[in-house]
């Protein structure tokens, strides 16, 4: 149905559930429902959307013959809050019903059985991800997942921002059906079952307060699980160093959706809809970034809220798949800017001080898949009646306008009436007073103040945009980031078996050139590809050959340097980082200097033979060795040095000065905004984030073993491009002098 059609802040913003952690295991059950995302007149007859969710046992138990859950305002939830130092115990049970029952068309029509995916039903081989040529139409490859048997859903929950062991991390390996018969190679449940369809998590919470979050991980599948509804929120309150007196608090979750005539969620898969979304025919389910007309928070799509003139806490977390949003409010009667943004907390904890986004000045809130922002508002003095400062009066509603173009950042412009609004508030009555913490009070402080926990540990001098003051770097990567494109092409279409022209277009996309499982493509045989590991890569447990092996308590630079067109968000799962700076290089040149590093080799699908040496071949892993090349001796990650100098010691490739990070972004971050053309450098120790930053390597550790299971990922937190190969599994080398407390078999 058209975006238009849908009527905008007639229903309120939905409440999610709040579940406090305590000494009891919590439960949350993966479960299909029925939530009202659309308001009741948005289409005749209309009884609700069927979305996934985190549902309390009692939820499950209370669920009408209609598929409702009388009380749950929301797909979206619960928001789990803990508290620093005391575990929580999270049961996470899968009764998600089969890819052939599920009521959710945008799962049941989507899956691609040609991605690197779960594949629950072939053990996890994903072969139809090797195969050579697009998928024959009617063959299990170009089928959907729930076309050819009823299967059960993988589903894998991963708490974002977590700083836990491995084997609690959630990553896509650690999937699990809900007949208890299929799991990925990476579950584990701490009661040690193997035949369950749930997964125990005890997570030790002993990061720094930070408002992290739990959703779907599959590998694979991400996009759809995530789209269907399955994230919640997850606190960790550090009572004893939180700032005070903050504001009331409100998770805004933003997110994009589709939806068809019936009001049900809609996927850009295959050609749904009568519309090509597969760009390519090797992938004929798969679209390089699902972006919705529909903005939807806390799972209703534009939602008002009342509020009172007076100052409220909002956690904005964008859980679109792919969509950015760029936002401030504004009056949309009058015009007016409205109430400046505060941010006073990013991914992985509070800002020392606040950093104000002023829309009279065009400031803006920018966040991309994953992100989230703790921001206060301060609605007093934005009553209807006011005089603002273009001369005519508030109406007392305030907009949330999003002005991100997408892809961002050089996309397309938003629809003004559609996807540039995200909610609207309605300012009532002023409080008696406001006695909560106020960001706009002059030299305000966050953390560091009197009486306030201890000011953030700097690793990256956010006013230098260097690395901080007693910082020592141990090992510094160079890491790429690369989109493999299709060319136009008329070809057969897997799933219609009608001939068709294919725009052509991203066919997978990479970190550091490598694909998943760190192998390469060295020819093909019987239609299938043949890989080989690429060298100096290691082995893991599970087949994949892993390059990003930090060791614990190390401290390293990674420069991500963006060769795409497009701005990704990249995630490091265990740890939070810092941004150093952002760069600008001459992507042309650049670019030619990082072909010509290629030795020749792989296998070039166009001529049946090994690519001569000098051009890029896709997939094939870093031009260069990783390790110990001898063109780049500053960096890991064998690429040709980005910050090279020329005789007359200046950049060959670096432009301008390194841009330090926003202010707003200037504390603990997990997911980073990586643009095009420019290399990003973070600065990340693979230990707590509250060790003071001159630490020696060998004194800093985490409380846990970081090295097991089978270790981490980093990845593009754009869901679709995650989803086709732009993830990486990393392995955290364990401190040998760390003392443990918290211990697999007794603690998780
Ligand atoms: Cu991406």
């Amino acid at each position: 149905m058209a975006a238009s059609a849908i009527p905008q802040f007639v229903d309120p913003l939905p409440n999610l559930d709040i579940v406090p952690a305590g000494a009891n295991t919590i439960e949350l059950r993966m479960k299909e429902f029925k939530s009202m995302v659309l308001p009741a007149n948005a289409v005749p007859g209309y009884t609700g959307t069927w979305v996934w969710g985190y549902l309390q046992p009692g939820q499950v138990a209370a669920q009408t013959a209609d598929g409702a859950i009388p009380g749950r305002e929301s797909f979206i939830g619960p928001v789990v809050v803990a508290t620093r130092g005391i575990p929580t115990e999270m049961k996470f049970v899968n009764q998600l019903p089969t890819a052939m029952t599920t009521n959710v068309l945008a799962y049941r029509y989507s899956t691609d059985q040609t991605l690197h995916w779960a594949d629950p039903l072939n053990a996890g081989m994903s072969m139809c991800a090797h195969m050579a040529m697009p998928p024959a139409p009617g063959s299990e490859c170009a089928s959907n997942y729930g076309e050819t048997f009823d299967a059960p859903i993988p589903a894998a929950v991963h708490l974002h921002g977590g700083e836990v062991p491995p084997q609690l991390d959630g990553g896509p390996d650690s999937w699990f059906t809900s007949d208890g018969t299929m799991k990925g190679a990476s579950f584990y449940s701490r009661d040690g079952a193997t035949a369950s369809n749930y997964a125990i998590y005890r997570y030790p919470n002993t990061q720094e307060g930070a408002p992290i979050w739990f959703h779907d991980h599959t590998l694979g599948a991400t996009r759809l699980n995530v789209y269907a509804g399955l994230a919640g929120a997850y606190v960790v309150s550090d009572p004893a160093r939180d700032p005070a007196n903050l504001p009331e608090l409100v998770p805004l979750v933003v997110q994009d959706r589709m939806f068809d005539s019936n009001g049900q969620l809609f996927f850009t898969a295959a050609s749904a809809g009568g519309v090509l979304w597969a760009l390519n025919p090797e992938h004929p389910y798969w679209n390089p970034e699902f972006v919705g007309d529909v903005i939807v928070v806390n799972g209703k799509s534009w939602p008002y809220k009342n509020v009172q003139a007076k100052r409220y806490t909002f956690l904005f977390l964008n859980g679109s798949n792919a969509r950015t949003y760029e936002m401030a409010l504004v009056d949309p009667v009058s015009k007016n800017p409205g109430p400046p943004l505060y941010v006073i907390g990013t991914d992985g904890g509070f800002l020392d001080r606040p950093a104000k986004l002023d829309p009279a000045l065009g400031g803006k809130l920018l966040m991309m898949p994953g992100e989230r922002y703790q921001v206060i508002v301060d609605f007093a003095g934005y009553q209807a009646g006011k005089i603002g400062p273009n001369g005519l009066p508030y109406s007392g509603n305030w907009l949330l306008r999003n002005t991100a173009k997408t892809p961002y950042p050089a996309g397309g412009t938003v629809n003004g009436n559609t996807t540039g609004r995200v909610m609207l508030f309605k300012v009532g009555a002023a409080p008696a007073a406001d006695t909560s913490f106020n960001p706009a009070q002059a030299g305000a402080t966050l953390r560091g103040g009197a009486g306030q926990g201890p000011a953030l540990v700097r690793l990256a001098n956010p006013a230098a945009g260097t690395l901080a003051a007693g910082v020592t770097v141990q090992k510094t990567r160079q890491l790429t980031l690369n989109e493999v494109m299709g060319m136009p092409q008329t070809a057969v279409d897997p799933v219609t078996g009608a001939l068709t022209a294919y725009p052509g277009g991203p066919l997978e996309i990479l970190v550091n050139n490598t694909k998943w499982n760190g192998k390469r493509i060295t020819g093909v045989m019987n239609g299938m590809y043949q890989f080989q590991p690429i060298p100096g890569f290691s082995a893991d447990a599970t087949g994949n050959f892993i390059s990003e092996m930090p060791k614990e308590g190390e401290t390293e630079v990674w420069e991500i340097v963006n060769l795409t067109a497009d701005a990704h968000p990249i995630h490091l799962h265990l740890a939070q980082f810092q941004l150093i700076n952002r760069q600008g290089f001459d992507a042309k040149a650049y670019g030619a200097a990082y072909a010509a590093a290629f030795p020749g080799g792989g296998y070039d699908p166009m001529t049946g033979l090994p690519y001569p040496a000098g051009v890029y071949i896709p997939g094939f892993g870093p031009p260069q060795s990783y390790d110990g090349n001898p063109a780049n001796a500053r960096a890991v990650g064998g690429n040709p040095d980005v910050a090279v100098v020329g005789k007359n010691g200046k950049p060959i490739y670096l432009q301008g000065p390194a841009a330090p990070a926003l202010p707003q972004e200037a504390g603990w971050k997990d997911t980073i905004v990586a643009y095009p053309g420019q290399v990003t450098r973070i600065a990340v120790r693979w230990a707590p984030t509250d060790l003071p930053a001159t630490t020696a390597p060998a004194a800093a550790s985490f409380g846990f073993d970081p090295n097991g299971g089978n270790g981490y990922v980093w990845h593009c937190h754009i869901i679709d491009h995650e989803d086709n190969e732009m993830m990486r599994p990393n392995q955290v080398q364990p401190n040998a002098a760390a003392v443990r407390n918290y211990v697999m078999g007794t603690d998780y």
